[in-house]
């Protein structure tokens, strides 16, 4: 018995040394977890307005109309097409001409669309 217990002390010193070596371990990894979770759950709290890209073939002033074509509006589950966008204000087409390639964001107002956000992404 004596034998047995001395053959397995050193063993047991291993064992030992192992558990508290994965629990320090976990325990780091289990804080630097929560510490990023935290992180990632601010960046999309964050509110990002996600936008669309297109090229401006038309500028309608009078109308307050813009004719785009545009790549898939995800947030209108649209695909790619060239169509004309109401604008939510006027000011929105002072910034753009035609050629320009624009981001912009779009909504669905009654039976037509409003772009509603617009930025210049590259200026023909
Ligand atoms: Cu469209």
């Amino acid at each position: 018995m004596n034998l047995v217990t001395v053959a397995f002390r050193p063993l047991l010193a291993a064992l030992c040394a192992a558990l508290l070596a994965g629990s320090a371990l976990a325990q780091h990894a289990g804080h630097s977890h929560a510490g990023s979770s935290a992180t990632s759950s601010g960046a999309t709290s964050a509110g990002v307005v996600e936008m669309s890209d297109g090229e401006v073939r038309r500028v309608d002033k009078e109308a307050g109309k813009l004719t785009l074509r545009h790549g898939e509006i995800k947030n209108l589950d649209m695909p790619p097409m060239t169509m004309v966008f109401q604008v939510k204000e006027p000011a929105l087409l002072e910034k753009v001409k035609a050629g320009d390639k624009v981001k912009f964001r779009a909504e669905k107002v009654g039976s037509g669309y409003v772009v509603t956000a617009l930025e210049v992404s590259a200026a023909r």
